[in-house]
């Protein structure tokens, strides 16, 4: 035995909340496998299943070691029959079965392709698979009425499911934050979601956005997506009620503070103009390619159709579409928002289990409702809602479970 392979890992305490999961560990294949299963699970629509081994991967993500062998995990929380079977084949086999089946299944490679459609959820997906649509190509033949959203979401399906980088993010938020300062001095905007966590690529890119003043950030999302849109740079926009929020906490207590919380998904046009400069100078064929491609100019929606297109075979274009989510929180609700944005989905979801079977408490976006004093306990900062919760201050990047 290589030495300190046995040595037993100090017990971890089992709501990802109450423990530090950093974005880089030592355990990367065994949570790729979980992470498989998981997925599946999900778009399976198998919501229990697909927690247990989002819990079973981020324990492991906890871990400060690699683990060797199975044996060193006896006495962790977080690990099912199920998960302990799968570590142990990949730990003995390099692979495990069930893993590399899910991962060559038609039905999973179909439903992972159809929900990459953005505006698709696994239902829909799930009902497409099953009339033998497999890709958004097949959608396209198939003729099925989408709606807007989809409509977006296939049109620049390249774009949105290629990471969205931190260079790239923060040239969103210098957008964003000019357009908040135009449309309402003093307003801030905050990077939330992954990015916050230090990825250094997200899906998306997500901004919660208030002000100081309480009320005047009421109308706010109006005023800036019709900025960016007057400014050529929204390819798509809808903006709801948090909607999310309502379904997941249960009734909204109460109600006139959960009516003010707007969110807008959308779709940004980001030019890539620098990008662009430095692959011509690397091949001087790019810039015969790009003086192809250049859309010449026509109306905004015909240069951006045919952009997008041609984008697809010449890989040279000008800009690039980028998935970007907005939120605005009243002042006083800022810290809820805050945290119960900035993730991950699996630790938020930690957090309000703790909050309610812990400490009788319930947790939103919005506020902290306990219970046993029948009263909202409110807060100026992350670090105050952990201090509510009994809970040791995690930071964001303590947060990637
Ligand atoms: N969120 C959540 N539950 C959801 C959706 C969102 O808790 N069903 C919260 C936590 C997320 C944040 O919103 O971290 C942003 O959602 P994203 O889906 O953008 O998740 P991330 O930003 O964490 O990941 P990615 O890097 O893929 O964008
Ligand atoms: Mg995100």
């Amino acid at each position: 035995d290589e030495p300190g392979t046995e040595l037993a890992v100090v017990s971890l305490p089992s709501y990802a909340c109450q423990r530090h999961t950093p974005l880089l560990h030592h355990n990367t294949v065994l949570i790729d496998a979980l992470s498989i299963l998981a997925e599946n699970a999900e778009l399976s629509e198998n919501e229990g299943r697909g927690v247990a081994f989002r819990r079973a991967g981020a324990l492991l993500k906890s871990l400060p070691q690699e683990i060797r062998r199975v044996e060193q995990l006896r006495g962790q929380p977080c690990l099912g029959d199920h998960s302990l079977r799968v570590i142990k084949e990949v730990l003995e086999d390099g692979v495990c079965c069930e893993v590399e089946t899910t991962k060559e299944s038609r039905q999973f490679k179909a439903m992972k392709a159809l929900t990459g459609i953005f505006g698709v959820g696994a239902k829909t997906a799930d009902r497409w698979f099953r009339e033998g649509i497999h890709t958004p190509s097949d959608l396209q033949r198939s003729g099925h009425n989408l709606n807007r959203a989809q409509r977006a979401g296939v049109q620049y399906y390249d774009d949105l499911n290629q990471p969205v980088r931190k260079a790239e993010a923060d040239a969103i938020g210098l957008i964003v934050e000019k357009a908040v300062s135009e449309v309402l001095p003093g307003a801030k905007i905050t990077l939330i979601g992954g990015f916050r966590r230090g990825k250094e690529t997200g899906h998306d890119v997500d901004f919660l956005i208030t002000h100081p003043e309480e009320g005047r950030e009421e109308g706010l999302m109006a005023k800036v997506v019709s900025w960016l849109e007057a400014q050529g740079f929204l390819l798509y926009h809808k903006t709801t009620r948090n909607s999310y929020l309502e379904s997941k906490d249960g009734p909204a207590r109460p109600p006139s503070n959960m009516d003010r919380f707007e969110r807008c998904f959308s779709i940004f046009r980001l030019s890539t103009e620098n990008e662009r400069r430095i692959t011509q100078t690397i091949s001087a064929q790019s810039t015969l390619l790009h003086s192809r491609t250049e859309p010449s100019p026509q109306t905004n929606d015909q240069a951006r159709e045919e952009s997008s297109m041609l984008s697809q075979c010449s890989g040279s274009r000008s800009w690039m579409a980028v998935r970007v989510d907005m939120v605005v929180s009243p002042y006083s609700q800022f810290a809820f928002a805050l945290l119960g944005w900035t993730g991950s989905k699996l630790f938020e979801r930690e957090l309000r289990r703790w909050a309610v079977h812990e400490r009788a408490m319930t947790l939103s976006s919005h506020t902290l409702y306990d219970s046993t004093k029948r009263q909202y306990l409110r807060a100026n900062s992350e670090e105050e809602i952990f201090a509510l919760l009994g809970l040791e201050y995690i930071p964001p990047c303590g947060r990637n479970a």
